[in-house]
């Protein structure tokens, strides 16, 4: 199909499901003329060359959310090359990962999940270069990630929630809590104590849940009547907010599109602290939870957004938030320095908002330039428009005639097609550099040769240091990248080491060799290649078998695997690291353990035998 013919098919389907329920035609949402046909000419004059030639390194380090592969992916920017895999929520055969004793620690049992959204750590508003941390919305997690090592680290499950999406760090004064929120309401508790509620969609709830970042753990969660999506935190430490699509509490599409606003909620930190303080919580499923909802507590304030809105993203100068309507053409820009005086009661909640200005149809994210611009990702017209802040309140202050001439509009992107996130070069950071954008494109279609049904995403490139956006480069990737960052390589090169500190392990084996005690056995071995510290080991039939294997080559790179064959053991241990894997001896048989990461000209000698005797 042409790509005129889906984005036609796309528009219709939104038009018909949005029309069903009486909407786009609604209060307060808007339908200029299309500005498409005002488009400026294709063509940027932005410079930059995205080429990196061999053996030149990148300029950004790029994280990608895996969404349902439920890992994170580092992307050299602007090259578009996969660097490197990081393991969260899945299965990895190839590092191990969900296979050894310390991965399964942490996953305890659930190696599947959908990242999302993945954020850095802050310090006074911009990354330090410590830790990511991501979303598991299939389990209901999140993730830390140690940036030195780029493995892991942490995991903490969230109760009383589903759909666990929106997340974001704190970025001032340094990150001390992260918020996560819960796309799905749900009843709370949701078990059978509560079954009387399983029924009544009345009676479900979502939460804003504040993460310990140092602990990894639940701190409290702010329980609102509303579902909470995208997240996001002020440059100040003093609120955070989320989107909300389904103040309506529906179940259906229909009953979700049913009004005509749904509301950015912002929640007041020093409220949070005093309410925690004060024991005004209830303790669920451990966590403490307080109370957010409308009418309730004055922990949260509600703006007014339309209509089903999507991200929510600030800029990188602190002042304005910026709310995507998704079913409103429009985006709603909100002046943070308000919020004070609103949750004082001084002025309405709706009077934070600066500007509405139009954009398309379908926006969705919003993203940085750090010079005053805007880009936002519109879904259902495969574009990212370039606009103005100040210029969009202007036209705000002037009025419907100074507004329908889009006045704000700076560039409009074609992009092949559908996009989601968008993101540029530090954009959500006080150090926003406009140089490159990433448009995160759901459907590649004919962008690449055909792979069967399941076609990769397509993320695209642009340059945008000019006035215009130019599009340079197309890159697909696998299932399914939502959201990325891009941080400087000057800030996370320094903190990555060449090779784990050997007893960061508390097993770390320094002398190989086998213990026994009746059927618990323990395997300690080192590996240096091309030689595992052992040449064979002898088990009986049935034995509980631990395996303990420390790489000692000092060589950076020169990584071991470690292979059992038909037993389904297969990891890889860097320089100086530790794995284990635990495993019951079932089947009698002489089994030939090798490395599996060519290590050495006689890589392929490096193996031994386990022999399992009856
Ligand atoms: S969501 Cu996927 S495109 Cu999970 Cu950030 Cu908007
Ligand atoms: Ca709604």
């Amino acid at each position: 199909m042409s790509d005129k013919k889906t984005n036609k098919l796309n528009r219709r389907t939104f038009l018909k499901i949005a029309g069903a329920a009486g909407l786009v035609t609604g209060a307060g949402v808007m339908m200029p003329k299309d500005i498409l046909s005002a488009r400026p000419e294709k063509g940027g004059n932005g410079k930059l060359n995205f080429e990196v030639a061999p053996g030149q390194l990148d300029d950004y380090y790029g994280f990608w959310s895996g969404g349902h592969s439920g890992e994170v992916r580092i992307v050299g920017v602007p090259s578009m090359r996969e660097i490197h895999r990081i393991p969260v929520f899945n299965t990895d055969v190839g590092s191990g990962w969900g296979i050894t004793n310390e991965s399964k620690k942490l996953l305890r049992g659930k190696a599947a999940g959908d990242t999302h959204h993945v954020h850095g750590s802050y310090v006074d508003g911009t990354y330090d270069g410590k830790w990511l941390f991501v979303n598991d919305k299939l389990n209901n997690r999140v993730a830390r990630i140690r940036i030195d090592y780029m493995e892991t680290d942490a995991i903490v499950d969230v109760p009383n929630i589903q759909g666990a999406h929106g997340l974001f760090p704190q970025r001032y004064p340094k990150t001390e809590w992260v918020v996560v929120n819960s796309e799905f309401q749900t009843p709370v508790p949701n078990d059978e104590s509560n079954a009387k509620n399983f029924n009544n969609p009345q009676e479900y709830y979502g939460m804003h849940t504040i993460i310990d970042a140092e602990r990894m753990a639940v701190v409290c969660q702010v329980m609102v009547d509303e579902n909470c999506d995208l997240a996001a935190t002020d440059y100040k430490g003093k609120y955070s907010m989320c989107t909300s699509y389904n103040s309506e509490k529906g179940v259906t599409i229909s009953e979700m599109l049913a009004a005509d606003f749904d509301y950015l909620i912002v929640y007041n930190w020093e409220r949070i602290k005093k309410a925690l303080a004060a024991g005004k919580y209830k303790t669920i499923n451990g966590a403490k939870v307080l109370d957010g909802r409308k009418g309730h507590s004055d922990l949260t304030l509600r703006i007014p957004v339309p209509k089903n809105p999507h991200g929510v993203n600030i800029s990188p100068d602190g002042r304005y938030a910026v709310c995507c309507g998704k079913v409103s053409p429009t985006v709603t820009v909100v002046e943070l320095s308000r919020l004070d005086d609103a949750f004082a009661g001084k002025i309405k909640p709706e009077d934070c908002i600066v500007a509405q200005p139009y954009i398309g149809l379908g926006p969705l994210h919003t993203t940085f330039d750090g010079r005053g611009n805007a880009i936002t990702s519109v879904f259902i017209d495969s574009t990212n428009v370039k606009w103005n802040i100040d210029k969009a309140i202007q036209a705000e202050k002037e009025g419907e005639e100074a507004k329908k001439k889009n006045p704000h509009i700076v560039d409009v992107l074609d992009i092949h097609y559908q996009v989601g996130h968008i993101m540029a070069t530090m954009a959500e950071t006080k150090e926003a550099d406009g140089q490159w954008l990433v448009s995160l494109n759901k459907i590649s279609k004919d962008r690449y040769i055909n792979v069967g049904p399941l076609k990769p995403e397509n993320d695209q490139l642009s340059d945008i240091t000019g006035e215009k956006l130019r599009h340079v480069h197309d890159s697909p990737t696998y299932i399914e990248p939502h959201d990325c960052i891009m941080v400087r390589r000057d800030i996370i090169e320094p903190k990555v080491k060449h090779r784990v500190e050997m007893f960061d392990h508390p097993l770390a084996v320094t002398k190989s060799g086998v213990e026994r005690k009746g059927k618990d056995v323990t395997i300690k071995m080192t590996a240096n290649a091309p030689l595992f510290g052992l040449q064979e080991v002898k088990l009986k039939k049935g034995d509980k078998v631990t395996l303990i294997v420390t790489n000692h080559d000092e060589i950076v790179d020169l990584s071991n695997g470690v292979a059992i064959s038909n037993y389904n053991i297969n990891f890889v241990i860097g320089p100086y690291q530790t794995k284990s894997v635990t495993f019951t001896a079932d089947k009698p048989g002489v089994f030939w353990i090798y490395c599996t990461n060519f290590c050495h000209a006689l890589h392929l000698e490096m193996r031994m035998r386990l022999i399992v005797e009856v």
